[in-house]
């Protein structure tokens, strides 16, 4: 119902009112609809985010109208160089105040722009205001186990993906005596080695490495399928992350792209994403925090 709020402050003069709208479009404030008639004029600054703020308890020391910016500096010098185009010097150090941090981990001034306008401008100091907070991992494996359970079949390809998957892990800070490396016969076999040491709980989480080729399989789309589904299920029924690092070609060129030599390596991507799925679960299981959430409040 709400659809947003308007300040609406007098201005003495049309020379004021032109300054003032001047300073206001310098400090980037977007232009809004306007209006003119035979009493007046109106100009409209639309601000990206407003709140309605009351406050108990202790008496606010700040101006009513406040501007939260973040070039506070830059600002503060802006304004200042406004008003010394306008008053003396000696006045503008009284209608204007330095930057000082505040008890909401801010920096703020004040200036008093005409007798009738007073506003504060501020800056946060806390880097995660105003972000949306969410739960994300980081790329560091350290203090991390991971399985990698490679096919055997087209070897070629697979030991690729695999020194893909070892520089990834060992370049993100993994120990190396904390990666397992189990060889099974081909793309089929991976599901059942996966979940076997899923389910030992040694481990934050497992990298699946394979290649199907549709040129040498005749069954190509029921191998993958049941790798696919027997990978997924692995994960979703041992809760360890799995990363899918099969890949599933019409040729060996094509294969050979995507394991290191034009279309990325297969191996380290999996590998990158077992670590962020690791850190995910590690932060989403110690801090209990299921969904992200929305902002953090005006201040903070
Ligand atoms: C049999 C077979 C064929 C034809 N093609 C592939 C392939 O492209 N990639 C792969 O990883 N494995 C292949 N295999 C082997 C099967 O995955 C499995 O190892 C055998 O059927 C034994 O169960």
């Amino acid at each position: 119902m709400i659809k947003g709020i308007t300040l609406v402050s007098g201005v003495s003069s049309g020379d004021t009112f032109d300054q003032i709208s001047s300073l206001f479009a310098a400090l980037g404030f977007e232009s809004g609809r306007g209006w003119k008639d035979a009493h007046g004029q109106g100009a409209a600054f639309l601000a990206p985010l407003a709140n309605l703020e009351l406050v108990t308890g202790r008496a606010p020391a700040v101006p009513a109208l406040l501007v939260e910016v973040t070039q506070l500096d830059e600002v503060h010098a802006a304004v200042r160089a406004w008003m010394l185009a306008r008053s003396r010097s000696e006045d503008v150090a009284e209608q204007m105040t330095a930057p000082e941090p505040t008890h909401w981990n801010s920096r703020l001034f004040t200036a008093q722009l005409t007798p009738e306008l007073r506003m504060g401008f501020w800056q946060t100091e806390n880097p995660h205001h105003g972000r949306p907070v969410a739960v994300e991992g980081d790329l560091s494996a350290a203090e991390m186990r991971f399985a990698v359970v490679v096919a055997r079949w087209n070897a070629v390809i697979t030991d690729r993906l695999l020194q893909g998957t070892l520089d990834a892990l060992f370049r993100s800070g993994g120990a190396r005596d904390a990666v397992e490396i189990v060889r099974v016969p081909g793309a089929w076999e991976i599901p059942s080695a996966a979940r076997t040491l899923a389910e030992t709980s040694r481990f934050d989480a497992v990298i699946t490495l394979g290649v199907l080729l549709r040129g040498e399989t005749a069954h190509y789309e029921a191998i993958y399928t049941e790798v696919a589904r027997g990978i997924g299920q692995s994960q979703q029924e041992t809760g360890v992350p799995h990363a899918f690092g099969v890949l599933t070609c019409e040729t060996l060129e094509q294969a050979l792209d995507r394991a290191g030599l034009k279309a990325g390596n297969k191996g380290f991507e999996a590998a990158i994403a077992a670590i962020e799925m690791a850190s995910i679960q590690r932060q989403i299981r110690g801090s209990g925090r299921g969904s992200p959430s929305v902002g953090d409040g005006v201040r903070s």
